[in-house]
């Protein structure tokens, strides 16, 4: 695999979105992006196998059952791109059914170097698939993919396991907007939807027995004081997973066993918390399947199917650019 890399991004950038987060009026928060360190990563990989956590292996059958009917519907030849590609495991069986008409370019974009390479690994040997790896955030590796096609060439996007369900709904739109505006008309989008279900089912996924969502939101404690040099002490703190049901949102929250006081050296703050004062970490919206068609069409796409599981309420929606 070829691998396209940036410089480092400074520490005080980490810093900054701390500080900011921390700090702004009303409910604490910390941003969900920086969960997805080394440790935190290797965490979520353990909740997608949780029995709880249904809605990776929801996105893995849809995949594999109807990757050769996804692939029917696209206009060829096609680079793909993914956003966030994790190992890249769901994926083999789009770029195995692409390779079946032609060969492909597979641009994984991802900030995390280790889940590059692990995706490198695991789709290295595909016939007829050569990958570039892009190590940007999300729209910048996106729109470097999308120099890279000649005249001819459409692009598919991949955007998996619910990821957009993790911004706000308007922060989502105007994502999807932004993935919109360096795309072609014609262009694919396949995006993956986590569905309304039971909430009792929806808290389990988020809040396992074993424990393990509860150390991956922990873990984001653990990360600023490994890198921030902040002193939080994680056993005076509780993982929560609550429903937010006007939002139709499980949220995580960090809630605050008694009352104290933290430092964060990095960011120079200095933070008093009260006793069950919360620390927001993250939103896992719950779409309906008619909501992705209005979706689509409030940010220039159009949805023309929709693949959902019978298991565990999960969508495989594909849009096209208008
Ligand atoms: C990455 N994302 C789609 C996961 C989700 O379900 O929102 C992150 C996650 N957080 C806790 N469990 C899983």
């Amino acid at each position: 695999m070829l691998l396209q890399t940036l410089p480092a991004r400074h520490v005080s950038e980490f810093a900054a979105d701390v500080r900011a987060s921390l700090t702004k009026a009303g409910q604490r928060e910390l941003p969900s992006k920086y969960l997805y360190d080394e440790v935190g990563s290797a965490l979520f990989e353990s909740i997608c196998v949780l029995p709880e956590y249904g809605l990776t292996r929801a996105d893995a059958r849809l995949l594999e059952s109807f990757s050769g009917e996804i692939v029917s519907l696209l206009p060829r030849p096609v680079l793909v791109a993914e956003m966030g590609s994790g190992t890249g495991k769901k994926t083999r069986w789009i770029l195995e059914s692409l390779s079946q008409h032609q060969r492909t370019f597979y641009f994984p974009i991802e900030i995390s170097p280790s889940a590059l390479a692990a995706c490198a690994k695991e789709l290295g040997h595909i016939d007829l698939v050569s990958i570039v790896g892009y190590e940007r955030p999300y729209l910048e590796g996106l729109a470097a993919a999308a120099e890279r096609r000649a005249p001819g060439e459409h692009l598919l996007v991949l955007f998996l396991g619910s990821t957009i369900g993790n911004f706000d709904r308007d922060a989502g739109d105007e994502f999807l907007r932004r993935v919109r505006a360096i795309l072609s008309p014609g262009d694919a989008l396949l995006l993956g939807t986590d569905l309304m279900k039971p909430v009792e089912k929806l808290l389990l996924a988020y809040h396992d027995p074993v424990g393990v969502t509860a150390a991956f939101n922990l873990n984001l404690l653990a990360r600023l004081n490994r890198e921030l040099g902040a002193d939080f002490d994680l056993g005076a703190f509780r993982h929560e997973a609550r429903w937010n049901a006007m939002e139709r949102r499980v949220e995580m929250h960090l809630r605050s066993a008694q009352r104290q006081s933290v430092r964060i050296r990095a960011a120079d703050l200095r933070l008093s918390l009260a006793a069950d004062e919360t620390l927001w970490t993250e939103s896992a919206h719950k779409y309906f399947p008619g909501e992705v068609f209005e979706m689509a069409a409030r940010t220039g796409f159009r949805c023309d199917a929709q693949w959902i599981d019978d298991e565990w309420p999960f969508a495989q929606n594909l849009l096209f650019a208008e």
